[in-house]
């Protein structure tokens, strides 16, 4: 019997020294936020100053030739969120103090756009500081520069310091996801340019369906032609239906909320293939209907979020489990998966935490215990698999969890957000209150008025 409950002992201390936690069945928001805070003091050790940290090796890298200090600017929102008050600040002095915009150097505008106009907006509506209000207005002035194209739709990357364009085919993602950070920004200067230039883009996409209300993939900025007429959900569409939706919720503009009924009437209509068990949404063409391909991206388990916002919660919940159900398949979810063939077509997981925020969602939506249980599967099997003696590594290939010494800035934007709030922390900050960008940085409805709103943002 002793030796029963020493070996169990044992057990234990070995699984505590490689996950780092004791509630290896139920995680707490407590235990997230203290491995937020193991990363987070991994990368100020490592890579302070730089774009992200090597959760391996321990160094650092950057996305460009110079810094954009993206996982502090990314991470702030979750800071706040969690009650990190005092990383918080050091963030907010290091960006008034140490980061300056003027480099020349060409950037994704979608990528800075969701994530460094975004989180620098995050940054100001809960400082009020003008000085960080000052930099997202300097960053969104650089970055209209994108804006400057025949068909108002970005150029795929924009030259901080002279405003030079480049790469004039956008996935619709790239090409229609910034309504929202634009009319945030909008909103806090007073002036209307940066929502029209935003809105234009999203039109400019809509205007551009098909008869049977679909979009394609891929565009040309300056000529406004479809170069793929692919049409589906996932990565590198996403986002565009996703801030139709959403801009509509913080802003109420009518137009929006027509863009959006139209384009989830026509999506629902021709994408979904859904048997007693599954729900998935494939590949169609944008002109035809006809399905081209049984292909899903991990990034379309973000759908069931804004479903269950926009009360189909059949759909969202099907959705889900369907998700669920790949997850467990691989004890991580594929970066790509053909749901005919049962392969994967694309083996990595960079940590993404779309099927995360949708079990979120439906948590708070349904009240239903097994969307946090099903945060439960997922969180121990990131411990299990992606962390590492500093922090958190992407898996290359979900067949073997090889680790690949990478951390994504979502990572702590997003990923851990959401574990964090689907936990039970902070339920404050909730969907219902705050609309989140396609990042995870929330923003607070109630700090958004009806009148102020159409004056600030133009909307007639
Ligand atoms: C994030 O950068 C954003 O959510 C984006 O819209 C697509 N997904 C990644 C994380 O997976």
């Amino acid at each position: 019997m002793r030796y029963l409950t020493l070996l169990a002992l044992l057990v234990a201390t070995r699984a505590e020294a490689q996950y780092g936690t004791t509630t290896h069945g139920h995680p707490t928001a407590a235990d997230v936020r203290r491995e937020f805070v193991r990363s987070w003091d991994a990368y100020k050790k490592y890579a302070w100053g730089h774009d992200v940290l090597l959760p391996i090796t321990g160094g650092s890298s950057d996305w460009y030739k110079e810094s954009l200090h993206i996982s502090p600017i990314d991470a702030y929102s979750t800071m706040r969120v969690m009650g990190l008050d005092s990383q918080a600040r050091e963030v907010e002095r290091y960006i008034i103090d140490s980061v300056r915009f003027d480099k020349d150097i060409y950037v994704k505008t979608f990528e800075v756009n969701i994530r460094i106009l975004g989180g620098l907006l995050n940054m100001y509506q809960w400082t009020r500081d003008p000085r960080i209000l000052a930099r997202a207005r300097d960053f969104g002035d650089r970055e209209l520069k994108a804006f400057a194209s025949p068909t108002g739709i970005p150029y795929y990357w924009v030259n901080l310091r002279t405003g030079a364009v480049k790469g004039e085919r956008v996935n619709v993602a790239e090409a229609g996801s910034y309504v929202f950070e634009m009319g945030i920004l909008s909103y806090y200067t007073g002036d209307p340019k940066y929502y029209r230039a935003g809105k234009k883009a999203s039109v400019a996409l809509f205007s551009r369906r098909s008869p049977l209300g679909l979009v394609g993939y891929d565009i040309n900025v300056n000529t406004g032609a479809w170069l793929d007429t692919r049409s589906f959900i996932g990565a590198c569409e996403d986002s565009y239906f996703e801030y139709l939706f959403k801009s509509w919720r913080l802003f109420h503009d009518p137009e929006l909320k027509t863009m959006w009924d139209t384009s989830i009437a026509a999506i629902n209509r021709y994408i979904p293939e859904e048997s007693d068990t599954s729900l998935w949404y494939g590949y169609v063409d944008m002109r035809t209907g006809a399905k081209v391909r049984s292909e899903v991206t991990l990034y379309d388990a973000f759908f069931p979020s804004i479903l269950a916002m926009d009360g189909d919660l059949h759909r969202a919940e099907k959705l889900e489990h369907t998700w669920y159900w790949l997850w467990n398949h691989y004890g991580l979810e594929p970066g790509g998966y053909d749901y005919h063939a049962d392969t994967v077509t694309d083996p990595g997981y960079d940590l993404n935490p779309e099927i995360i925020e949708s079990a979120y969602y439906l948590y708070t939506l349904t009240g239903k215990e097994r969307y946090r249980e099903m945060g439960y599967t997922f969180y121990n099997d990131i411990l299990r698999y992606c962390r590492t003696p500093l922090a958190f590594s992407s898996i290359s290939d979900v067949r073997t969890k090889r680790q690949n010494n990478e951390l994504p800035t979502f990572f702590f934007a997003e990923t851990m957000k959401y574990f964090y709030l689907l936990f039970g922390g902070n339920p404050s900050v909730n969907v219902r209150d705050y609309v989140f960008n396609t990042e995870a940085h929330p923003f607070r409805r109630a700090d958004f008025t009806p009148e102020e709103i159409h004056k600030r943002l133009g909307i007639q």
